[in-house]
């Protein structure tokens, strides 16, 4: 009976330390949606279970080896138990209650986090390797629909956002851990499509990061996510829903940043995944047959709309997208060309 109370006593003792150091000493990134909160309730109903059988058993385990270890002197094994029906029936039935519990907290979490607001803005996200673009409808103040891209997903605070996520080649994950949701990202068109819906609750910066494993350039996936105030987020995609009127060359540089040109080649000599575009213009560039060419404006134009047309020496083919004369409209082609021609010499 003594070992009874000792062994209870010490388990309930390790299932609060261990407890209280799973779910009070912030192992779990920053909350910052609604889904989060949710997500976390059941996370930590599932650290208290876990904290409460590694007690038990370690704690009897340990218990055992000390206290009933063979003395000196003592012969032979200890003393054999087998068929106590109480004892199974309820190490049956306990564990049973448990699962069959955990399964419906389980779903109602899983009813709560798809929960669908009417209200919910609709963001449609392409992935593709190895960046992310994000695209915006909006109804300008003369009433015409126009898409906004931009390379940063902002999202207003406090509204559920669905996010339409599409692939343009193969399978990706959106994945921004302090919103905690996850989901795969399908190729395949508009019937892989599929929905993932957020509601932002704290203003900040961070980062989705493909958690699917994609190619060579998955670690580099990465965007970043502004979480801001309702008014806030309204002007900025009013702003850009204006057309560009700047010069070409910085409407050139706005494209190839909400493109993702810019996450394969870089504007400061480094090579990335892509070769660099400083000094580009105007040069001789050696292609992977062995031939040499000025890159000329219409070998920019080229380069663009028909990659694998010209390889340059020392890169793959069919890295770079292939459909960008589909995404982009000529003017916007022309004003990245006028941009890489500003990084000529
Ligand atoms: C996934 C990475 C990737 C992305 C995104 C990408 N490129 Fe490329 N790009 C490459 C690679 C790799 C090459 C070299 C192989 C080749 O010639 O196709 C290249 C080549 C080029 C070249 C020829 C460069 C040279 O040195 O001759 C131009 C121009 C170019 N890309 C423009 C663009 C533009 C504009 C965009 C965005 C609209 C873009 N790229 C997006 C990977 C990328
Ligand atoms: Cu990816």
């Amino acid at each position: 009976m003594i070992h009874l109370l000792i062994v209870g006593v010490l388990v309930v003792v390790a299932t609060l330390g261990l407890g209280l150091l799973l779910t009070q000493t912030g192992i779990l990134p920053a909350q910052a949606s609604q889904q989060a909160i949710t997500i976390d309730w059941l996370f930590d109903i599932h650290f208290w279970f876990i904290a409460f059988f590694v007690a038990l058993i370690c704690v009897i385990i340990v218990y055992s080896l000390i206290v009933f270890r063979r003395k000196q002197g003592e012969k032979g094994d200890g003393v054999y138990m087998h068929g106590n029906q109480r004892l199974e029936i309820i190490w049956t039935i306990v564990p049973i209650g448990i699962v069959l519990w955990m399964a419906v907290i389980g779903g109602q979490t899983l009813s709560d986090v798809e929960r669908r607001d009417p209200q919910a803005i609709t963001v449609d996200v392409f992935a593709s390797q190895w960046s992310w673009r994000f695209q915006y409808e909006v109804t300008t103040a003369e009433g015409v629909q126009t898409a906004v891209a931009s390379d940063v997903l902002v999202l207003p605070r406090n509204q559920q956002a669905l996010l339409r996520l599409h692939s343009q080649d193969v399978i990706h994950s959106f994945y921004v851990p302090e919103f905690r949701v996850k989901q795969d990202i399908l190729p395949g068109g508009e019937k892989y499509v599929r929905e993932l819906r957020i509601t932002p609750n704290t203003n900040g910066t961070y980062t989705v990061q493909c958690a699917e494993i994609c190619g060579q350039g998955h670690y580099s996936m990465l965007a970043e996510v502004q979480v801001v105030d309702g008014a806030e987020f309204t002007s900025w995609l009013t702003e850009q829903a204006a057309d560009c009127n700047l010069s070409d060359a910085e409407c050139g540089l706005r494209w190839a940043e909400t493109f993702g040109c810019l996450g394969c080649h870089s504007l400061d000599g480094t090579a990335k995944i892509g070769p660099t575009w400083l000094g580009l213009f105007g040069h001789a560039v050696e292609l992977t047959d062995g031939s040499t060419v000025t890159a000329d404006h219409n070998y920019l134009l080229t380069s663009i709309v028909d990659p694998n047309a010209q390889i340059v020496a020392g890169y793959q083919p069919n890295v770079m997208p292939q459909n960008f004369d589909e995404l982009l409209s000529e003017e916007q082609i022309n004003q990245i060309v006028a941009f890489i021609e500003s990084l000529g010499n």
